[in-house]
């Protein structure tokens, strides 16, 4: 049988005895912008990413089955028979450009994936600070998209059909953060119509396209599961609705209704009609935003699910926010 994962939220002081409850095998922690109590049986990954939506909330993730721990070259892993999930941190080091460092993150956790078994990538997040600023007339997130694609290019089979979905998002502070999902199992990854895919986008947004697929679609015993990536208020490959936040959300929604449609399109499940569990993250670029963003997603579908706002920076300088999904389905997807 297929691992069931859960992703739960749960309150810094409730974390202890979520973590210790019976059946609950923890596999991550995640934390933003707040300290985890210690200690945790998994890998914790704490984000410096404030959530500006109230109380702050803890993510954990489980698996119905007993979890194994990994640590080495840098990464940290936890793993059932059929899925494993893991972060790397990298400090970086003055005179190392943050193509070089992220080259050498992806390079490890390719080849630990590939060691351990658990070849095929289902979901990337990708956190690391000053993603806007230039590094030697490069910017930062350019930068990382250089050292990714040279990593992925060299060591992944069916690039880049086989990529993932991803997220990228500037934290305040901290290492760089690779947070990723892989199974022995491959997955569906997809496009999105209104959308041209990122590894296509011309040069203009930099000298190596982003690598990452718009969505990605699992499925296992107990459900099929809607990987949504960070989407935004870009159409084709250009940002629409330059410093208006109302209009950038409402064209973010018309990116994810179209990625639903995909879903249906290419695997048969309606992930609008047969959720059991949605769970969107907004990121906000400036928090003072928050209530236009807020009144623009009143009248979407999103409205009805769990919604965590998170403060971050968004990987073009004119975009204000950005919105990532995970959706599950009761559906089996053919
Ligand atoms: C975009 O659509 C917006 O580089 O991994 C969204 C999600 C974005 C993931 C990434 C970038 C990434 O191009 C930016």
């Amino acid at each position: 049988m297929a691992t069931r994962l859960d992703t739960q939220y749960f309150y810094p002081a409730e974390l202890p005895f979520a973590l210790a409850k019976s059946g609950m095998h923890p596999m991550a922690v995640m934390s933003f912008g707040h300290t985890i109590p210690e200690p945790v049986p998994c890998p914790a990954i704490r984000l410096d990413l404030p959530q500006i939506d109230g109380a702050s909330l803890v993510e954990v993730w489980t698996a119905d089955k007993p979890v194994t721990m990994c640590e080495t070259a840098g990464c940290s892993m936890a793993m059932t028979d059929d899925v494993l999930i893991g972060s790397i941190r990298l400090d970086e080091q003055s005179g190392v450009s943050l193509d070089a460092t992220t080259y050498a993150g992806y390079r490890d956790l390719l080849q630990q994936l590939r060691l351990l078994g658990y070849p095929h990538l289902w979901r990337v997040w990708n956190y690391f600070p000053r993603i806007n600023d230039d590094q030697d007339g490069l910017e930062r997130y350019r930068r990382f998209c250089v050292g990714r694609h040279q990593a992925l290019t060299e060591s992944m089979a069916d690039f880049p059909t086989a990529l993932p979905a991803a997220t990228a998002v500037g934290t305040r502070s901290g290492p760089l953060q690779i947070v990723f999902l892989a199974s022995v199992h491959p997955a569906t990854h997809l496009g999105n119509p209104r959308q041209l895919n990122a590894y296509e986008y011309p040069q203009d947004y930099g000298p190596r396209s982003p690598s990452f697929a718009r969505a990605t679609v699992t499925r296992a015993t107990h459900d099929t599961r809607l990987y949504i990536s960070g989407t935004a208020s870009i159409v084709g490959h250009l940002s629409r609705h330059a410093g208006l936040p109302i209009e950038q959300t409402r064209e973010t929604v018309l990116n994810l209704r179209a990625i639903f449609n995909q879903a249906k399109h290419v695997t048969g499940v309606d992930f609008t009609k047969t959720q059991r569990q949605a769970m969107y993250k907004v990121y906000v670029r400036k928090p003072d935003s928050l209530p236009d963003i807020r009144r623009a997603l009143q009248d979407s579908p999103l409205s009805a699910h769990h919604l965590v706002f998170l403060e971050g920076d968004l990987c073009r300088r004119e975009l204000l926010m950005e919105i990532e999904g995970l959706i599950i389905s009761e559906s089996f997807a053919s």
